[in-house]
């Protein structure tokens, strides 16, 4: 007989760990309503496994409760709008059951957060709140950096309890959206559209749906070829099309909750429409007609760039491609297609200007995608707390329009690559699942504040004391700027080690195909972007093509990525140049060690576990912290010979 197969939960449940609670209001102690949907269900569940967790003593009443209670009143049809409302002494709840679910959530997490009865009436900003996964059918993850992929196995779909609460924790943060599978489709993911791993998929597929989750696939462009034999993939050629048309309609027949394609087509290698000369637009239709009549909606990334450049070329400029591509082609896309823009023009470096893209499609559906899996931004081994950088992206103004023109009214919907692995604590690092859970609450509201976000998740996830959470939350908060500080200086990005993206290497990436270049000599660093150069400044409305254009105008932590300058130029407080990206350097990573100390200090506060795993993390992050500094600042001394003027030690 073969023994029993023993299951153990063998990861934390990060803010869905309700603590109990000293004091809980009356009403806790009653659920009244009966939701019908499987959605409207799981919101009963969660409230009363939520509110049992806390410490309260409570019970299903049906229809009506005998004296004050929570009130689930499903009403169909209300989309996801959601209302929370104080009721005598008690709360309702009233929307649709995916509402009711995010409604139970916020509930909880108030009521988790001390707050006795938190009214709340919204609808979430946009339709689409997206995590995309960059995990391969192997299990590896591309750019992951806390252990491996939960949504596959040995080269298949693979469903386990795991599914089900990491649904659980986009549902509870508001994400409505997931993209299982790498948008750099290799050979066993392509398998995922013909049907092979149908009864995995649609396992995963249900799940998901019953938190109101949909499920996204990421396909390849030569699908055709790769799959079903055709010698082309020619957007335009008949065979080609009714492929397509064919395999969407096995597909979506077979899997439920599936609401389309995620394409990464004539990027890095990847095939698309441009190696039949026809255009993204052309390409990113065929796809739409195909899963059109199945409800289904396309994202189309704009990350093409020329990747084979030659460092010697020095007026392609990769920052222009994604405008240059697509731009021209706005009003030629299906309804169903939406443009995924991603943050930072070059590619997700600590510091960049928002893509002008984001400014020229008046007919096109468009989105933002950020990176919350911190690739260029310490790999979950240094503290990275992005939520202050979306913020900035989603306010900024692009100044085509008179009004309503910041990028969060002028996009439809939202995505993050996902920082999420099999790891104990889903983001290798503890504190990068701030990262996740901000992400959803930012894209539900973009208006919601970081280091409310921050202050929040510090309490659900360590408890309310207030030094822990002041802490937390100022560790948090002062972690981006650190990190810039230290690694690349004012926005110039790159001069990490190639491949891996970790760690300091300033030329790394000079003589290589990638077009990201600083060209530095021993007088001068940057590219300039101005009309006299590459021109990429142009890409934007008038006046900040003409403030960016112009050094003195340019906002300081972008002026390398604008302008080349000598290193004695003057910065705005007297500072040359080098000097403050000396004095940077060195103040973050005393600033990191600050915050490694601050860390420290919480010792006796916090679950021994999960003080020693941070401890170690910022171990890490200061050796590398140190690395950076001493690299990039010895380079620059090396080049320039201008020392530091406090007389710091570089190495020679
Ligand atoms: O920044 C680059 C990453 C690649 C990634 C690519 C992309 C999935 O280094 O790993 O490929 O971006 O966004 O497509």
């Amino acid at each position: 007989m073969q023994p029993k197969e023993v299951i153990f939960v063998d990861y934390s449940l990060l803010w869905l760990d309700w603590k109990p609670k000293r004091a809980l209001p009356a009403y806790t102690k009653r659920i009244a309503g009966m939701p019908a949907t499987r959605q409207g269900k799981a919101a009963q569940r969660e409230l009363m496994a939520g509110l049992k967790a806390m410490g309260a003593e409570t019970m299903l009443c049906g229809k009506v409760a005998d004296g004050p209670s929570i009130k689930l009143t499903e009403s169909l049809g209300s989309g996801e709008k959601i209302t929370l409302k104080r009721s005598g002494d008690g709360m309702e709840l009233i929307g649709s059951g995916i509402a009711l679910l995010y409604g139970v959530f916020h509930l909880l997490r108030h009521l988790a957060l001390g707050e006795d009865y938190p009214e709340w009436d919204s609808s979430p900003a946009y339709a689409i709140r997206m995590l995309d996964h960059w995990d391969n059918a192997d299990g590896s993850i591309e750019r992951g950096y806390s252990g491996r992929s939960f949504f596959f196995r040995d080269g298949k779909p693979f469903f386990s309890e795991r599914t089900r609460d990491y649904v659980r924790l986009l549902a509870s943060c508001g994400l409505n959206a997931c993209c299982i599978n790498n948008v750099n489709v290799h050979a066993n993911a392509l398998k995922l559209l013909t049907g092979s791993y149908q009864r995995e998929l649609k396992r995963i597929a249900v799940c998901l749906g019953e938190y109101g989750v949909s499920l996204w696939l990421s396909v390849s462009f030569s699908s055709p070829i790769e799959l079903g034999g055709l010698e082309t993939a020619d957007p335009l050629d008949p065979r080609v099309r009714q492929w397509w048309k064919d395999t969407c309609g096995k597909l979506f027949a077979s899997i439920p909750n599936l609401a389309g394609f995620l394409v990464k087509a004539d990027s890095e290698g990847r095939p698309g429409p441009h190696s039949y000369g026809r255009t993204q637009a052309e390409g990113a239709n065929m796809l739409a007609e195909a899963v059109s009549p199945f409800g289904g909606k396309i994202l189309w990334r704009c990350f093409v760039y020329n990747c084979t450049q030659d460092w010697r070329d020095t007026k392609t400029d990769r920052a222009s491609a994604q405008c240059d591509h697509f731009a021209p082609l706005d009003g030629q896309f299906r309804g169903n297609v939406y443009l995924q823009i991603k943050n930072g023009p070059v590619d997700f470096q600590i510091r960049e200007p928002v893509s002008p893209l984001l400014g020229h499609l008046e007919h096109t559906a468009s989105m933002v995608e950020f990176q919350i899996a911190q690739e260029y931004t310490g790999q979950q081994k240094h503290v990275c707390y992005l939520l202050p950088m979306f913020r900035e992206v989603l306010d900024f103004h692009m100044e085509h329009k008179p009004e309503h023109d910041t990028v969060k009214e002028n996009i439809s919907a939202v995505c993050a690559v996902s920082n999420t692995g099999d790891d104990y604590n889903w983001t290798g690092h503890d504190l990068a699942a701030a990262n996740l859970f901000g992400f959803g609450l930012l894209a539900w509201d973009p208006s919601a504040d970081p280091e409310e976000i921050a202050r929040e998740w510090s309490i659900l996830t360590f408890g309310d004391d207030p030094v822990v959470t002041r802490t937390v939350t100022d560790i948090l908060m002062n972690s981006r700027r650190v990190y810039e500080k230290y690694t690349v200086p004012l926005g110039i990005g790159w001069m990490c080690v190639p491949g891996n993206h970790y760690g300091p290497s300033p030329d790394g990436y000079e003589y290589d195909r990638w077009g990201t270049y600083h060209r530095a000599t021993h007088k001068e660093i940057g590219v300039e972007r101005g009309p006299d150069g590459t021109g990429y400044t142009e890409q934007y409305s008038p006046r900040l093509a003409a403030m960016y254009a112009s050094a003195e105008n340019c906002p300081e932590e972008l002026l390398l990525f604008f302008h080349r300058l000598p290193y004695d130029y003057r910065m705005k407080d007297g500072r040359t140049l080098l000097q403050r990206i000396y004095d940077d350097h060195f103040e973050g990573y005393e600033e990191a060690q600050a915050m490694s100390d601050a860390w420290n200090e919480l010792r006796d506060k916090l679950d021994p576990e999960v003080y020693a795993r941070v401890q170690d993390r910022f171990r890490e992050q200061l050796r590398c912290a140190k690395e950076w500094r001493d690299v990039i600042n010895t380079w620059l001394y090396r080049l320039s010979l201008i020392p530091d003027e406090k007389g710091r030690k570089i190495y020679m």
